[in-house]
């Protein structure tokens, strides 16, 4: 092991390893999973890729870059002191007031000094002899460790597209993900955003504020709904804060861990004019009220996914001036919600301005970049800039990149190839000693919510093992198989099952994963936190501990 600052002597026998457990990751899982951890006494060290804490809220620092979710609803519940001192800004904060935020965690706790950065995990192998792990870093370092965590994030393998002579380009380009620290000026400057999912809508609303021209390649276009975000007064922030008790209450309840709840309605049990009336009122309120607080059946029922689709349609009709780019921005091939709603701040009145253009590239495909811009079946555009909005190799992306091998050197990229299979989202049968926090098939959200959950949850398995002097921790086949199968039984009904998107695990820029998996749990937050609370309350049976 190499000398580094902060790693505890070996006290006991030679074999002990370095770690007790290893975090993979210091996001928003990573920060907190650590600090549970060292409440049970562990030797912890985080590995973290990037120069500081955060994840994704230290990666994406692209212009535009903000929250969907209700700040006071995002920020950690565990502890009250943090909840007294810590204020809002805005209701939607943006990416500079998170990434505070985060730094302001992991100094109040004290958490630093557990984590490494600059450190990338390349591999990691499963010892049985010793029922522990050997970590490697991509440069080479290397570290044993009892318990391996990954707190590696849903969104965090960003890619590139597979477009012909990316790397020719001679002006400034990046994808959103891996945005520098400096400031990028847009002024009199031609640029491209190639991407129109929740980063292109809210990267390209900030970008035609002040560039000399904006040019947008749109593959699929979104059915995006109005943020509304503003301030947070200090009066507003004082009543928040005496309301976070029901505020966290409220989001245990829901689907999503959102404030939003179901509207318990159905699309037809009202007349067209209430309907229109509710509709109106969600698309004039905050937040994901319109996706997530919708009638009951909109994520379900053809015919009333249709009907929000269409009250959609015509208010991106209303915003658009020019009707031919109205219909370009209007999705054809998936209903309302059956992606991911971005929530958009201007987003379709950019169209109206004059130093913005629109491509459509399913008329004139993308050939190929050259060295100074664009090249599409109808056209050359020259281009000081190209912005890369194009997404992630989302869920099992972070795990395929890390040679991860289990028992008898078992490869989990190979293991998940056709789809991830988890007992809980959160272990795997044959990767003993191996917990995801937030992995796939756990449920997706309002993401602090959830990894609370699953990070309390792991942090109480793991309890239950050292006190019992158990080291040996894994799901049984079985196990992980009945997960798996309630996973995609879950799935079963729901419209975005049916739709290409990164929630389905699609990703044509990723070789193999062009086919639709069920890669996370629809069952509702509720549900699954159910189901983890009756496995504990059994003594973790279902697992096989040693
Ligand atoms: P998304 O939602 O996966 O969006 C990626 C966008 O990039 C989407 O519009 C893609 O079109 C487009 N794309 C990807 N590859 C290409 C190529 N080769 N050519 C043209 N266009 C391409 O990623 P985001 O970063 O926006 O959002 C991810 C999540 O992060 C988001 O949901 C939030 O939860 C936070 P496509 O739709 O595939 O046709």
């Amino acid at each position: 092991m190499d000398e580094l600052p902060g790693v505890p002597e070996r006290t006991s026998t030679e074999t002990a390893p370095d770690f007790d457990a290893v975090v993979i990751g210091a996001g928003v899982s990573g920060l907190y999973q650590l600090y549970r951890l060292r409440e049970l006494g562990l030797r912890v060290r985080v590995f973290e890729a990037g120069t500081g804490v955060g994840g994704t809220w230290y990666w994406n620092r692209y212009p535009g870059a903000r929250f969907d979710s209700e700040s006071w609803t995002y920020g950690y519940s565990f502890s009250q002191e943090l909840l007294e001192e810590w204020d809002w800004e805005e209701h939607f904060a943006a990416q500079p007031e998170t990434e505070r935020y985060l730094n302001y965690v992991a100094d109040k706790f004290d958490l630093r000094r557990d984590i490494q950065f600059e450190s990338r995990v390349a591999a990691a192998h499963y010892q049985e002899d010793t029922r522990s792990w050997n970590v490697i870093l991509e440069d080479g370092r290397r570290y044993t460790t009892g318990l391996l965590i990954t707190a590696i994030g849903v969104l965090s393998a960003a890619t590139m597209p597979t477009i012909p002579g990316v790397e020719t380009f001679q002006g400034q380009s990046c994808h959103t993900h891996y945005w520098p620290k400096e400031p990028v000026c847009f002024e009199d400057k031609r640029v491209a955003v190639i991407g129109t999912g929740a980063t292109g809508v809210q990267t390209i609303t900030e970008v035609a504020k002040t560039a000399g021209h904006l040019t947008v390649f749109q593959r699929t276009p979104q059915w995006c709904a109005p943020l509304h975000n503003a301030k947070i007064s200090k009066e507003e922030m004082n009543r928040i804060r005496a309301d976070y008790p029901e505020i966290f209450e409220r989001c245990q309840e829901t689907f999503g861990c959102f404030i939003h709840a179901t509207d318990p309605r159905s699309t037809f049990e009202v007349t067209p004019e209430e309907r229109e009336a509710f509709w109106e009122k969600l698309y004039s309120e905050p937040g994901f009220g319109i996706w997530m607080g919708n009638f009951r059946d909109i994520l379900v029922d053809r015919e009333a996914n249709k009907l929000i689709s269409d009250f959609l349609a015509r208010k991106i009709r209303q915003r658009i001036k020019d009707p031919a780019v109205a219909e370009k921005l209007i999705p054809k091939n998936h209903g309302f919600g059956t992606r991911r709603v971005p929530l958009e701040s201007g987003y379709f009145e950019i169209y109206n301005q004059s130093n913005v253009n629109l491509v459509d590239i399913n008329e004139t495909p993308i050939e190929c970049i050259t060295p100074s811009g664009i090249k599409t079946g109808g056209a050359e555009y020259e281009f000081d800039i190209i912005i890369y909005a194009t997404g992630f190799d989302a869920i099992t992306g972070a795990f395929d990149r890390i040679d991860f091998r289990g028992v008898d050197g078992v490869s989990l990229k190979e293991k998940w190839q056709d789809g991830p299979q988890t007992f809980l989202g959160i272990l795997v049968d044959g990767f003993p000693n191996l917990l995801m926090v937030m992995g796939p098939h756990a449920g997706l959200g309002n993401f602090p919510r959830a990894a609370e959950y699953s990070a309390d949850w792991v942090t109480g398995l793991i309890r239950f093992a050292r006190e019992r002097g158990l080291t040996r921790i894994e799901a049984t086949t079985a196990g992980a198989n009945g997960w798996t199968d309630h996973v995609i039984a879950a799935s079963e009904g729901l419209l975005f099952a049916e739709v290409d998107s990164w929630m389905t695990g699609i990703n044509r820029n990723v070789e193999g994963k062009q086919v639709r998996r069920i890669m996370r749990y629809s069952g509702g937050h509720p549900a699954f936190r159910e189901r983890c609370e009756a496995v504990a309350a059994d003594g973790y049976r279902e697992l096989a501990l040693a």
